[in-house]
């Protein structure tokens, strides 16, 4: 008898026993492997978030309180639970259901996205909006790990720690962007076993110190004092705390007997909290759990393998650009290349396994990398910045501002230019030659072939026309890299 087949909304959950919720997950993984093998789309993520998002609809009141699913490449589950699942065959098809969180869609979708770092800002505004309404809702937030490098996160946690007011940020920490999360903030996570070591040391000595009258008193400020130091050492929450946040966790979010108790009671809290979960990309479907880089986001698969459905036919334009640019950076060793957490769809780790030092992966960090490029160029290098279309929107003043007004040698291989189909209204690459055209010192070039494709890049072998190649539209071809490549 499926669990599963007897939820038509989370009111359905609420009527469950936390005892059948295994069952339940259970029965989530294999639908959602089910339907991601036929379609293709972003499997890794969902498998790792079912418990936590079982958890989420059984104790929160939605849609009343607010979940906003930050980038929302991991709702399937949510969806699923929502009244969706009879129509979860039709997933990212045209006519059928969006991959992304869509408020066409439901009255659960509270936010559309689909780009990443967009999460705690809307969420804020949703908290502020219910403090202007004199409403009493909850707010939540889910947030990636790969979506913290993203700087719009942390100006939505400094704006919300500043002021107090009650919502909830779940850090979804699973260790992955697509591929290994990297930067600081991300090794900084990755301390958190140090983390719970030492809130046991903690604990210990307090009650220890505790018991000797008089001095007890003295020495446990003494000890909270050292603490505070040791803790900007080891323990994961002080940064959250420093902004305003009260940090909880870290915890396992696939385990009901930790992940109901905590999240009940932090949901009571007062003020900005961060709750710290620990995830599994890819849990409970082994292909994905040893290849999560290549199921974050994939195209129909054979289920008992995990070997993709299709061979790709011929090269992608992607793979010819950057082998293209292999053979450049042989010859040139000022050319330097640069990802926003996006080695794999630009292809860029063909070009790292050849030059690791000469690649920068700056996180889901789009702005940053763009400006970093117009650094890297007025010294002397020749940045290449690889980039979907629909990403570089969120750089459009860095590539206007900071490259093109000093007009400075940076190129841009722009991929997936165009429509993407499965991925939908926020992955299209429509407007790069709007946003690009007006812009003063920019030449936009757009192949009609491989041929052409790999001329364009060695034509800008030299100063003058390498410069002339920035903004060249690498990918208009777009339906083949884009099911060869897979993401979004
Ligand atoms: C602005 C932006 N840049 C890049 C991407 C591509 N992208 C989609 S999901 C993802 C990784 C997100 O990692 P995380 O936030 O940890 O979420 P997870 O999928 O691991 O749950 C990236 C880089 C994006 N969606 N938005």
């Amino acid at each position: 008898m499926s669990i599963l087949k007897t939820i038509q909304s989370p009111g359905d959950l609420k009527r469950l026993s936390p005892a059948q919720f295994p069952a339940l997950c259970q029965e989530l993984r294999e639908q959602i492997i089910g339907v991601v093998s036929n379609v293709g789309g972003h499997l890794a993520s969902n498998l790792g978030v079912v418990e936590l998002t079982v958890a989420l609809h059984y104790l929160l009141n939605t849609p009343q309180d607010k979940i906003v699913w930050d980038t929302s490449n991991q709702a399937y589950v949510h969806k699923l639970l929502t009244g969706r699942r009879e129509g979860f065959h039709t997933l990212r098809q045209y006519g059928g259901l969006s991959g992304f969180c869509k408020r066409e869609e439901s009255e659960y979708d509270t936010f559309n996205a689909g780009h990443a770092g967009t999460g705690v800002s809307a969420a804020y505004g949703m908290v502020e909006a219910r403090e202007q309404l004199k409403q009493r809702h909850k707010v939540v937030c889910i947030v990636g790990d790969g979506a913290m490098t993203a700087g719009m996160t942390l100006e939505g946690l400094q704006h919300a720690g500043a002021l107090g007011k009650d919502f909830l940020v779940i850090l979804n920490d699973n260790q992955m962007s697509i591929s290994k999360n990297v930067g600081a903030i991300s090794s900084y996570l990755n301390r958190s076993l140090t983390g719970v070591f030492y809130a046991k040391v903690r604990e210990e000595t307090g009650q220890l110190l505790g018991k000797i009258p008089h001095i007890g008193q003295d020495m446990q400020k003494l000890a909270r004092r050292a603490e505070e130091l040791a803790k900007g050492a080891i323990l994961p929450g002080l940064l959250f705390e420093e902004l305003g946040f009260r940090y909880a966790g870290p915890i396992d979010g696939h385990k009901f007997e930790y992940l109901l108790p905590t999240l009940e009671n932090i949901l009571k809290m007062k003020g900005p909290v961060l709750f710290h979960v620990i995830t599994k990309k890819g849990l409970g479907y082994e292909p994905a759990v040893k290849n999560p880089v290549w199921f974050h986001a994939c195209p129909p698969f054979v289920r008992e393998t995990g070997a993709p459905a299709k061979k790709a036919a011929r090269p992608s334009y992607t793979q010819i650009a950057i082998e293209s640019l292999v053979k450049l950076a042989r010859k040139d060793k000022r050319i330097v290349a640069i990802t926003a957490a996006m080695c794999e769809g630009t292809g860029l780790n063909i070009f790292e396994k050849e030059f690791p030092d000469r690649l920068y992966d700056v996180g889901i960090a789009e702005q940053h990398a763009v400006t970093f490029a117009a650094g890297l160029a007025t010294q002397g290098l020749r940045p290449v910045v690889a980039m979907y279309a629909t990403f570089l929107q969120r750089a459009y003043d860095q590539v206007l501002h900071d490259v093109a007004t000093q007009n400075l040698p940076v190129t841009f291989c722009i991929d997936r230019g165009g429509l993407v189909a499965e991925d939908g209204t926020t992955h299209h690459g429509a407007f790069d030659y709007a946003f690009l055209r007006h812009i003063p010192n920019m030449v936009v070039m757009a192949p009609k072939d491989e041929n052409e494709l790999q001329h364009m890049l060695t034509h800008s072998g030299g100063e003058r026309s390498f410069r002339k190649a920035a903004g060249s539209g690498l990918d208009r071809r777009g339906s083949e890299a884009r099911s060869i490549c897979g993401d979004g």
